[in-house]
């Protein structure tokens, strides 16, 4: 690192590469750019610690929906065997422990600075550098930059009219207050049922006094089946490091399990249900692997929908609520498919209610509580689980400049166009982890980090070695990526979720534009390697 100060310009920091953000993708492209490459790297964060979308996501019930054993680093065979992960599915707190042990271990909180929030990112094009503007007054410039902040960071509070009335407390899911919120004896409203608001509404409704949810949308949700994990398992995971690394890398969802060669349709009416059943007893996202064809074929995923809206009626006792809880208009997983611990039977509860948004929507917030059409539910907690403005949120919120002074918010005005989601032309030197237009949240994402953090840090291997400052995605490929990631997504039924947030619709005014790539990891896996051993082709470098 060095400093330097022109007449009248502020002082800049001097870096090969400044990453923003410090959650799983921050960390490893900081050990992997300073100590494999031996680059002079600074990761900003804007968060008091480290952990990313865990540093934020501390609401009651929050715990990841991919399991334990792979959802972390797989890049370090000796760390996997230090970690003993708790639970199938990790707690927020464990996986906080997790990051930080990461940190501490590989030296990484020197090169952290932390409370330190990007607001502007301008590419000089005679220096082909990056100048970063935090906003203590703080001035950065580097080479590269590489965006770590996540594909879902920015939180969806929704404008709803009345909200500074309230005379209770709010909080978004995303932004939970870090020393807890107590929730005994009070009224909560719970709105949103997204995979947030189904992990939510168990927990919350045993500290409540009472507790109403809110619902838009009714939602599929599968058992998760959390357990601790006994010794067995605990040895089993010791001894199958690099078949778990491989199996994750080689399938769509970057989940170390293969999805079976069979169709839905393949089936008797008797073996689908016990397959059905089997895996509904097994919990988890794997419901989705039952067959290979539920994400691809309406009549096969129709079996699906039918058979999680079955188990809906046969557990919420009350006919008429049960029918308010089951979803009708989209399919099983076209939506980010949620898991839970006693979501459906919570409605079995004395006190809790549901609210049909669908039937009865929200008029205002009042001081008293939500007014909905059919009248006023008191509430002294509002609890918005109500998503964020995913994918591209984060990076406008770093308002990001290009080549002429192009904003990245104006390029993607009608919705983000990007080379492989790494680059987007007009903004050289500039790598997205798990941007749009990349796998990401169609997938486990760790699995998804450490191939874009590799392949960012062997492209700037090959830049050094090349002697070359500048590479920046071309426009020609980028428009062929862009009909790739609609053509991929079209093979699929997901873009048939008009709800979703993959499509940017649960935000109002963002251009519906289907954001991941549906083409599968380990496709696009190979298609990266490709590009970078055909002498990274659709790049130009200078
Ligand atoms: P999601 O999946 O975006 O869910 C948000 C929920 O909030 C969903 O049910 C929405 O209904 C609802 N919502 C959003 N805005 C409103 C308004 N204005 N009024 C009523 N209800 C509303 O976010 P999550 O936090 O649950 O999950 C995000 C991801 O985090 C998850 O998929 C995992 O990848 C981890 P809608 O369906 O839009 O009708």
């Amino acid at each position: 690192m060095s400093v330097s100060q022109n007449a009248g310009a502020k002082a800049s920091s001097h870096f090969d590469a400044v990453i923003v953000g410090a959650g799983f993708s921050g960390l490893y492209q900081l050990h992997l750019l300073r100590d494999k490459l031996g680059r002079s790297v600074r990761v900003l964060e804007a968060a008091g610690g480290i952990g990313g979308t865990w540093y934020w996501n501390r609401y009651p019930g929050a715990r990841c929906d991919s399991e334990s054993h792979y959802y972390c680093y797989s890049f370090s065979r000796e760390l996997q065997q230090e970690w003993r992960w708790s639970e199938r599915y990790p707690e927020h707190p464990e996986i906080r422990r997790y990051l930080n042990y990461v940190a501490e271990r590989f030296n990484l909180l020197p090169d952290i600075q932390l409370n330190t929030k990007v607001m502007r990112a301008d590419f000089n094009d005679e220096s082909n550098r990056w100048v970063i503007q935090t906003e203590s007054g703080e001035q950065f410039e580097a080479t590269y930059l590489v965006t770590a902040v996540g594909c879902l960071s920015t939180a969806n509070v929704p404008n709803i009219a009345g909200l500074d009335d309230f005379g209770g407390d709010w909080y978004h899911t995303g932004h939970w207050p870090h020393e807890g919120v107590n929730l005994a004896g009070k009224r909560v409203g719970l709105v949103g049922t997204g995979s947030t608001g189904i992990q939510a509404t168990p927990v919350i409704a045993e500290q409540a006094e009472h507790l109403t949810v809110f619902q838009r949308t009714a939602n599929y949700s599968v058992p998760a089946r959390n357990r601790p994990l006994d010794d067995a398992m605990q040895a089993w995971i010791a001894g199958n490091h690099d078949e778990i690394r491989l199996q994750a890398r080689r399938t769509t969802n970057g989940h170390p399990f293969d999805i079976p060669e069979l169709s839905a349709l393949d089936v008797s009416d008797a073996e689908r249900a016990a397959l059905y059943e089997a895996a509904w007893e097994r919990g988890g996202l794997r419901f989705r692997a039952t067959f290979k064809d539920l994400i691809t074929n309406r009549e096969a995923n129709e079996t699906a929908s039918e058979f999680i809206r079955d188990k809906i009626r046969s557990i919420v006792k009350d006919p008429a609520t049960a029918e308010k809880l089951v979803p009708h208009d989209h399919l099983y997983a076209t939506k980010r498919p949620p898991i839970d611990t006693n979501y459906f039977e919570t409605f079995n509860r004395d006190n809790v209610a549901l609210v049909d948004l669908k039937a009865d929507p929200i008029d205002r917030i009042v001081k008293e509580g939500i007014r909905t059409q059919a009248g006023t539910h008191p509430l002294d907690v509002i609890v918005f689980a109500t998503g964020f403005d995913a994918l591209t949120g984060p990076l406008f919120g770093l308002n990001v400049h290009g080549s002429d002074g192009v904003a990245l918010k104006d390029v993607w005005a009608d919705g983000p166009r990007t080379y492989l989601g790494l680059q987007t032309p007009g903004f050289p030197n500039l790598f997205t982890i798990t941007g749009p237009g990349s796998p990401s949240v169609l997938t486990n994402m760790p699995v998804a980090i450490e191939q874009h953090a590799e392949w960012i840090a062997d492209c700037i291997a090959h830049m050094r070695d090349k002697g070359a400052s500048r590479i920046e995605a071309t426009r020609e490929a980028t428009e062929k990526w862009v009909a790739h990631v609609n053509e991929a997504a079209e093979a699929t039924l997901l873009p048939m979720a008009s709800s979703s947030w993959y499509l940017g619709a649960n935000v109002p005014g963002k251009p519906k534009v289907f954001m991941p790539y549906a083409g599968g990891l380990a496709h696009y896996r190979q298609i990266c390697a490709d590009v970078a051993a055909n002498h990274y082709d659709g790049f130009a470098i200078s």
